[in-house]
């Protein structure tokens, strides 16, 4: 009776501009960059790319600090490059979704400059001002800042300004009617222009109370939930859907899904209409720890979530983005001699869960961390400033750039390797960030001529998912819950149930299929050579699995 929902079939590619394809030379990726890789998207399976900030930014977070919001960066290029992309993209039924950055603006945006010039400026409730003569304001953390303080004395007017990321990255007043009305404004600017939809940066913390009354104890462990689910957060994302949202056949994703999954699903529940996916930082965070990661938080936390929108409302699976390391190197296992198939094994985790996969560029090659130890190689502001905070605290700087070549955000942005000649063929200039020595032997154009390798099982696999249903919409069963090693389970809808086996280790491991669970025919997919058969699998390191059962 209904049209089923698109972005539930499809694959998202988060593409990170910067790092893409440049087409002229200055060592910067950009539109044009892209556009001349359109038919190798295509190639991959994926059906929308969600674009990293294209627009007007003095770049203090690569973009995340928007000073126009209808202006393309020009390093980027222009809006008729811009035009020319999503044509290009339609023509191939590519859709594209854009970065909604309206937490914050650059504090070079013109509403800004504005507001910080006089107390009585039509913009100056754009923002959050807190008046000096008041004293103090209350504490409240930022995770960019220096100081780690989000409160910026603004000596002009006498007053601090609220950010909560860096002191570039002004955060703007939702309570204004205003403010909401330009925002609308400019997302209809791109709907109209044909755009796919939103990935809406840093949502969860828009709601504020503007009192700002305290917050003791705020740190960066805990920073996220008490800035989660200010007040009249849905109020204002109804207003958003029923003004802007639903006017439109789009596909709307919140970074950030509240505290839990019970919020995460006040966003997505479609009889609230809001918006269609968030994304969490559950699983993400599994990784994020001093040791490495055990298999089995993240099936608990995989398995957790799943539950929660077993009935209603929908998910989005990724393990990677232009914020976290690789996933190769952090999940899977980035040694020359595992690093494909661990890759691959990732890429078929990503592909077999309920929910819309997303595949942070790079990762369809098994790109991997790059590990500098220097600190003038970071661009990060994030990594930057760390390290600023790290030396006035007379903290341990060598310490600190160890904990950087797991962490930063920098590992995920190294350029794109397309091939194994000077600069990896991203650039023809000097790249604006190393490019990974790794490029000689990892690259794109080496994988395409490989019929196994991780680009290829990436290609197979979102085929796969494409071909049959029960990838898509199938129920998730979790297998052997206490298993450390393997990650397995079922996927059923209707009458066919598949079964995916993951050993998530370097050494072969031998698995008892449960009772009652028989194979049918060969692999739907498998990125070893070697069948695991009878009623005992016999897994090689990394091997992935996906076999429909009888
Ligand atoms: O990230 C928001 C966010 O919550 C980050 O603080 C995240 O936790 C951090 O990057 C992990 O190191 C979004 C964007 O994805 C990020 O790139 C931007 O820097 C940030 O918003 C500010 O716009
Ligand atoms: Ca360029």
């Amino acid at each position: 009776d209904k049209k089923p929902d698109w972005w539930k079939e499809t694959v998202v590619y988060q593409l990170y501009p910067r790092s893409f394809q440049d087409s002229n030379g200055d060592g910067i990726g950009d539109l044009r960059g892209i556009i001349s890789r359109l038919d190798y998207l295509k190639s991959t399976g994926v059906g929308a790319v969600w674009l990293n900030p294209i627009y007007a930014s003095p770049n203090d977070d690569n973009g995340y600090d928007i000073s126009d919001y209808q202006q393309i960066m020009p390093e980027f290029g222009t809006m008729q490059d811009f035009d020319e992309l999503l044509r290009g993209m339609h023509q191939r039924g590519l859709k594209l979704i854009m970065d909604l950055v309206v937490n914050h603006s650059s504090d070079e945006h013109a509403w800004f400059k504005q507001a910080r010039s006089s107390r009585q400026s039509p913009y100056r409730d754009y923002y959050y001002w807190w008046p000096a003569e008041k004293g103090t304001p209350p504490a409240r953390y930022s995770t960019f800042d220096v100081h780690r303080n989000a409160w910026q004395y603004d000596s002009l007017t006498n007053s601090y300004y609220l950010h909560y990321f860096s002191v570039k990255q002004p955060d703007l007043n939702w309570n204004n009617p205003k403010l909401r009305q330009e925002v609308y404004r400019m997302m209809r600017f791109w709907l109209d222009k044909g755009i796919d939809g939103f990935r809406m940066d840093a949502f969860q913390f828009v709601a504020k109370d503007p009192t700002f009354p305290p917050m003791p104890g705020l740190n960066e462990t805990n920073y996220t939930n008490a800035y989660n689910h200010g007040p009249r957060l849905h109020d204002y994302l109804q207003e958003m859907n029923r003004e802007v949202l639903s006017k439109y056949n789009i596909m709307t994703v919140a970074e950030g899904a509240g505290r839990n999954p019970t919020e995460a699903m006040l966003f997505v529940d479609p009889a609230r209409r809001e918006l269609n996916m968030t994304y969490h930082f559950e699983a993400v965070g599994v990784g994020n720890t001093p040791e490495r990661f055990q298999l089995r938080d993240l099936k608990r936390v995989f398995t957790r979530w799943d539950s929660a929108f077993a009935r209603k409302g929908w998910q989005s699976i990724y393990l990677g983005s232009h914020d976290q390391p690789r996933i190769t190197s952090k999940f899977g296992d980035e040694r020359p001699e595992f690093r494909a198939a661990s890759a691959k094994l990732l890429n078929t985790f990503l592909l077999t869960m309920r929910g819309t996969p997303y595949c942070y560029n790079g990762d369809e090659l098994g790109m991997t961390n790059i590990r500098f130890d220097n600190i003038a190689d970071y661009r990060d502001v994030a990594a930057l400033n760390g390290y600023q905070l790290v030396k006035s605290q007379g903290g341990s700087l060598p310490a600190y750039l160890q904990t950087m070549q797991r962490f930063s955000r920098d590992n995920s942005r190294t350029p794109f390797q397309w091939n194994a000649s000077t600069n990896a063929g991203f650039t023809t200039g000097t790249p604006w960030i190393k490019i990974n020595p790794s490029y000689t032997t990892v690259n794109q154009a080496a994988q395409e001529k490989q019929p196994d390798s991780v680009l290829n099982h990436f290609r197979r696999a979102t085929e796969m998912r494409q071909q049959h249903p029960v990838l898509v919409y199938g129920q998730y069963q979790l297998l052997d819950a206490a298993n450390p090693h393997i990650y397995a389970y079922t996927r059923t809808l209707g009458p066919e149930r598949v079964l995916i086996v993951l050993n998530f280790s370097d050494t072969p491991r031998n698995w008892p299929l449960p009772a009652g669970l028989k194979p049918s025919g060969k692999p739907w997919l498998n990125n070893y050579p070697t069948l695991p058969t009878g009623s005992t699998f016999a897994l090689q390191p990394w091997q992935a699995v996906v076999v429909k059962l009888q």
